[in-house]
């Protein structure tokens, strides 16, 4: 399996060029559900150690039977697959302008969720105009053990999203700990209240909201992953629901930048546009950098060859 490594705002995303698994022809939603129900090994033997680790996000790329597309793309972290995903979609763009598969412009991929255009602005910067996003319900509270009630709103921009101030410790790098653990209670207590997006979607996504460090900054967050990780970068579909959650309180106007900080301190400029629906059109912009490109090696006789699984 070839594969290329790189880092968006200090997430890491892998793209599987080729040696994947063999998925019948399809549009990309249908075939990231053929992938979750025939190939549920791939997940973690992709992306877990001994090859990579809990944080990575995977970008298989599939054909497209859009002919405006030039690639179809499935987004997937060691536990199964992404609707979208903002890192691994600027990363991507990085990665096919490394290969030379792509070129400074205007690109469109497939997603499992909607097509995205990407502008490829350099060898290392790219934005990406998401799928409309919008604030499904506001003020939701969540009875959390050791927190107590936690009141927060549930939003989608490309994945399902609890967004919430409350947060009994600062969001500081050196508090990821209490911050991980803290998320994931509120993400169990989610699942065991029944607590959904629209239409039942599973909200695997929990992001803490709070005030930036940097002067150039507007928001900062923590973002936990389905996986249990947390997102290093200040995650495109995270702030592309809190962008909706703005729009939908006129917090935010149409055009107006707004600088989002991650937990590391790395930064996204999103801007949104009205959607068709009542929803936004936020675009995310931010630097992706290759850092490794190489082949995955899966041998039968090795003990781990599925990933290590806790
Ligand atoms: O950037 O949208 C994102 C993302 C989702 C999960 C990790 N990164």
């Amino acid at each position: 399996m070839q594969f290329i490594d790189s880092h968006t705002e200090g997430e890491p995303t892998r793209v599987i060029l080729s040696g994947g698994p063999d998925l019948k022809p399809g549009p990309v939603s249908q075939l990231a559900r053929q992938l979750l129900a025939e190939h549920p090994g791939f997940y973690r033997s992709t992306l877990m150690e001994p090859r990579g680790h809990d944080a990575m996000v995977g970008a298989l790329l599939v054909p497209s039977q859009q002919d405006d597309c030039c690639t179809g793309v499935i987004y997937y972290n060691p536990v199964g697959n992404l609707g979208m995903c903002g890192h691994a979609t600027l990363g991507t763009a990085v990665t096919l302008a490394h290969l030379g598969r792509i070129q400074p412009g205007c690109h469109r991929f497939e997603t499992p969720v909607g097509v995205v255009e990407v502008e490829l602005h350099d060898a290392h910067r790219a934005s990406v105009r998401n799928v409309e996003s919008f604030r499904y319900r506001k003020d939701v509270s969540v009875e959390v053990p050791e927190l107590g009630p936690v009141v927060g709103d549930i939003a989608w921009g490309g994945n399902w999203f609890f967004l919430t101030k409350t947060c009994p410790v600062p969001l500081h790098f050196d508090q990821i700990e209490s911050l991980t653990r803290y998320a994931r209670l509120i993400m169990a207590a989610l699942r065991t209240q029944g607590i959904t997006g629209e239409e039942g979607g599973v909200i695997d996504h929990v992001e803490f909201i709070g005030a930036p460090h940097h002067p150039d900054a507007r928001g900062r967050n923590f973002v936990l992953c389905p996986g249990g990780a947390y997102d290093r970068s200040p995650c495109g579909t995270g702030t592309s629901a809190k962008v909706a959650c703005m729009a939908a309180d006129d917090e935010l106007a149409p055009g107006e930048p707004w600088v989002q900080e991650s937990i590391i301190d790395s930064r996204y400029t999103l801007v949104y546009e009205p959607g068709p629906n009542g929803g936004v059109i936020p675009t995310v912009t931010g630097t992706a950098y290759v850092t490794a490109v190489g082949e995955l090696v899966f041998d039968a006789a090795d003990p781990y060859v599925g990933g290590i699984t806790p």
